[in-house]
């Protein structure tokens, strides 16, 4: 492919030590270049808006403001307020409780942060957080997020395709899927025991290559909280939320449906695939409907039907034709 060399983040890695302008010019080219790869490998144009702020070389910190432009992936519905998106979480890592994640998760270190892509990659990788967040336009989404346990919510997350990603780091043709490994460190973490840690999630790499797919690195328009996966996660919103990884340190490609840690926890209860589909219950619960978490909340719940893919069909059920996704749940 045309370009391959330049298409890099390396030019940002060492982002204190260039200019503002140098940043920007990279970051042009390096959009350009994206563009005409993307083309030439047929993936379609995807438009974006540039936004100046993410250019600047500074590392941003927890609670700064992201500037993302809105996204055309967006649903109206009441959204859950943000005290609630952040103080009633699941991330293991930090304790078991809803609570747990948001009393524990200011350990968390999230500078410096290294992303390494590893596997069936045409060159393996280790990336600075900060240009692989200046690497595309931030976008807001707000997205349908879907717990398995049967609540939900509506969260305006910040990022940007995670196929963008994915095509920067080159996976060779024989890479068939995608695995996130998320930070496993006894130093910062509780860790809790009963699971074989780090927290792996992994997608088929036609699923992770659809536009819906988001690497995120902020919600509510701000850096991502620690208990919300800081300083990068994923978020796929036709799929059980404990598909989005947190905290990720490691991209893997490869040829083999990657082990995930809730099918090695039950296999039965969690799939590989996980799409949100109301006709197939959880063996203990029925999918049918979820509790809604949103700002229209009062004293009692709010339950609603739960939607094939989330409500996320027109966008995603052709990955699946063919598939019989009772037996692929
Ligand atoms: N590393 C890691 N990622 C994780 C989890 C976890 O325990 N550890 N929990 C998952 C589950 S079950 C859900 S529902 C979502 C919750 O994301 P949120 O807290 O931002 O709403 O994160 C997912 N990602
Ligand atoms: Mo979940």
């Amino acid at each position: 492919m045309l370009l391959r060399k330049s298409n890099r983040f390396d030019a940002g890695i060492r982002s204190s030590d260039i200019t503002p302008q140098e940043a920007f010019e990279n970051h042009q080219q390096t959009r350009r270049r994206f563009l005409t790869g993307a083309a030439a490998l047929g993936a379609g144009a995807i438009a974006a808006t540039r936004i100046p702020a993410l250019v600047h070389p500074t590392p941003i910190q927890a609670a700064d403001d992201l500037h993302a432009a809105p996204s055309q992936y967006t649903t109206t519905e009441p959204q859950t307020p943000f005290n609630k998106a952040t103080t009633y979480n699941n991330f293991y890592e930090f304790g078991t409780d809803k609570s747990d994640p948001a009393r524990n998760a200011h350990t968390l270190k999230t500078r410096p942060w290294t992303v390494q892509v590893t596997g069936m990659v045409k060159k393996p990788l280790t990336l600075d957080i900060d240009s692989i967040m200046k690497y595309r336009p931030i976008e807001s989404r707000v997205y349908r997020h879907r717990c398995v346990e049967a609540w939900s919510m509506v969260i305006p997350w910040d990022g940007y395709s995670l196929s963008q990603f994915i095509s920067f780091c080159e996976p060779l043709p024989s890479a068939k899927f995608v695995q996130f490994l998320s930070l496993a460190d006894r130093k910062q973490m509780n860790l809790p025991g009963g699971f074989d840690w780090p927290y792996s999630e992994g997608l088929r790499l036609d699923e992770a290559m659809n536009p819906l797919a988001l690497l995120t690195f902020g919600c509510y328009g701000q850096t991502l909280p620690n208990q919300n996966g800081a300083p990068i996660r994923v978020v796929m919103p036709w799929k059980y939320g404990f598909k989005n990884a947190k905290s990720i340190v490691k991209f893997h490609f490869t040829d083999k449906q990657p082990h995930t840690t809730w099918n090695d926890q039950n296999s039965s209860e969690y799939g590989f695939y996980s799409n949100v589909n109301p006709t197939v219950d959880h063996p203990r619960w029925s999918q049918a409907r979820e509790r809604r978490i949103d700002s229209t909340n009062s004293i009692l719940p709010r339950f609603i039907p739960t939607q094939m893919f989330n409500g996320y069909s027109d966008q995603v059920a052709s990955l699946y034709t063919g598939m019989n996704l009772k037996k692929y749940y």
